[in-house]
């Protein structure tokens, strides 16, 4: 199956269909090899000494870790997730994953909340958790770590059949996502996906950028890094949403996040 090619910058009236269609879409070439070096050097730091789990995800690491804080605004996707929420959004988290080297952790799910399932909501499920995956190495062949995701399934109403969920072939309709390193899977909570096993005799690593309304709780953190917030820059500490009252985010007087070619449609 073809993949929902997109390219880096703004959102096309293709890319909004195709997002519509399936879900998500993949922005390839976004991370030259030196940039995706610095974040996967970055990634290593993190999960070292961390013990060697199969599967393990570490938050906030863009608070110590510039290369990575450097991708939470990232010119290739900041104007598609200002496509799909408008102005007003915080980053609600960032996990750095790492499939270890001839290991798998196949679980299918939709992201969300464990506590509340989002498709409580409303049908078709509401985007809450837009979340941006940059590959960080290749995954351009099947036992990479790759995602796998089913197509569409943001607008099913009825779950993966439970039997299948540890299943790597769980759904004729499923897609291997053959990711070039430096492309960016753009995705909906709502889409069934899994990690795939990788049985490379090196560590597979992604950066997720979970990106939200700004009243959705961050995951990853209670607060951002004082000397992060500190120290980043304006429009980077808006994204965090550590605003000074926590009413802000539901109510008016919400600050007007600083775009570098401002608020509105562009
Ligand atoms: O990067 C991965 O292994 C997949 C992560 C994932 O599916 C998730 O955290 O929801």
């Amino acid at each position: 199956m073809d993949l929902p090619l997109s390219k880096p910058g703004v959102m096309t009236e293709m890319d909004q269909f195709m997002f519509e269609c399936f879900g998500f879409i993949v922005i390839e070439d976004v991370l030259t090899e030196a940039e995706c070096d610095e974040a996967l050097e970055a990634s290593k730091r993190l999960h070292a000494s961390q013990g060697d789990k199969n599967w393990l995800q570490i938050g906030k690491g863009f608070e110590h870790e510039p290369a990575i804080a450097s991708l939470i605004d990232h010119p290739a996707l900041l104007p598609k997730v200002r496509a799909l929420y408008g102005d007003n959004f915080v980053l609600q988290s960032a996990w750095c994953t790492a499939q270890r080297a001839g290991s798998q952790s196949v679980g299918w799910h939709q992201d969300g909340s464990g506590a509340y399932d989002f498709k409580k909501l409303a049908y078709p499920v509401p985007l809450v958790q837009l979340r941006a995956t940059y590959h960080l190495t290749d995954q351009t062949q099947p036992f990479m770590g790759n995602m796998i995701l089913i197509p569409g399934s943001h607008r099913s109403p009825l779950d993966l059949p439970a039997s299948m969920r540890k299943e790597i072939y769980a759904c004729p309709i499923q897609q291997i996502l053959l990711a070039k390193r430096g492309s960016v899977l753009l995705f909906h909570n709502g889409v069934w996906h899994s990690p795939m096993p990788n049985n490379m005799t090196w560590d597979r690593y992604n950066m997720h950028f979970i990106y939200s309304p700004p009243w959705v709780r961050r995951s990853d953190r209670d607060s951002t890094d004082s000397e992060f917030l500190e120290h980043t820059t304006p429009l980077r500490r808006a994204l965090m949403g550590d605003y000074e009252r926590p009413d802000v985010p539901f109510g008016g007087g919400f600050p007007k996040i600083p775009f570098e070619n401002g608020n509105g449609d562009h």
